[in-house]
């Protein structure tokens, strides 16, 4: 038996008021999705709120957080260390908050990056952590929101080449596995 409760009061604790907020829009929404396409709706709000809960460590911690608990770190981590907040996010749940399920723990570490070929609950926190509620500044934020509830794949493929778009624009690092992510989603929906 899940008890939300209780890890949204720990939770509360370790974000702050905006990425708490945040938090609970994943939760709902990855709620809905799991709805639309039947999974257990429980476990994607779990997903949803633990998904970002070592966003808040800062950056020089993270790293030495990885270091400690021989987390692989590549170089394109080192230098935008804010991505390892998927992986030690993915530790934490299973190590810290003591969250076993293999699905949750999987869909946290790829919340970010995305990856080829996802489990249904990987795609489920990685579009509800793009389109819920309180996110405004990304393009087309209506339009995915639609997408997101009609076809999950083409709106893996819609995010990711929106995620592409907005690193070249501002000149960040690409990890190759979110271009990866990108092209496998984009020959998926041809
Ligand atoms: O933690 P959140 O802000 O809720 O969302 P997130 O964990 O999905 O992070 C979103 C940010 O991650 C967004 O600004 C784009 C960035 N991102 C995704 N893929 C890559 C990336 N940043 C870099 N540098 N390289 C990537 O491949
Ligand atoms: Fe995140
Ligand atoms: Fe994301
Ligand atoms: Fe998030």
């Amino acid at each position: 038996e899940i008890n939300l409760e209780r890890y949204q009061k720990k939770l509360k604790t370790k974000l702050d008021k905006e990425r708490y907020e945040h938090t609970i829009g994943v939760m709902y929404t990855a709620g809905a999705l799991a709805m639309r396409y039947e999974y257990d709706v429980k476990s994607a709000m779990l997903a949803g709120l633990m998904h970002d809960c070592a966003k808040c460590i800062p950056n020089d911690r993270k790293i030495a957080l990885c270091e400690k608990h021989n987390i692989n770190i590549t170089d394109l981590e080192r230098s935008n260390p804010f991505l390892l907040h998927a992986k030690l996010g993915a530790f934490l749940v299973m190590h810290k908050y003591r969250i076993r399920d293999k699905e949750i723990i999987s869909s946290i570490l790829n919340h970010t990056t995305g990856k080829p070929n996802m489990e249904l609950l990987d795609k489920i926190i990685f579009v509800a952590d793009y389109i819920e509620p309180r996110r405004d500044k990304a393009p087309h934020l209506d339009e995915r929101r639609k997408t997101a509830f009609i076809d999950i794949d083409r709106v893996m493929y819609e995010i990711l080449g929106d995620t592409l778009e907005f690193l070249k624009e501002k000149a960040g690092d690409i990890d190759p596995i979110t271009q990866k992510a990108y092209e496998y989603y984009k020959q998926l929906i041809e």
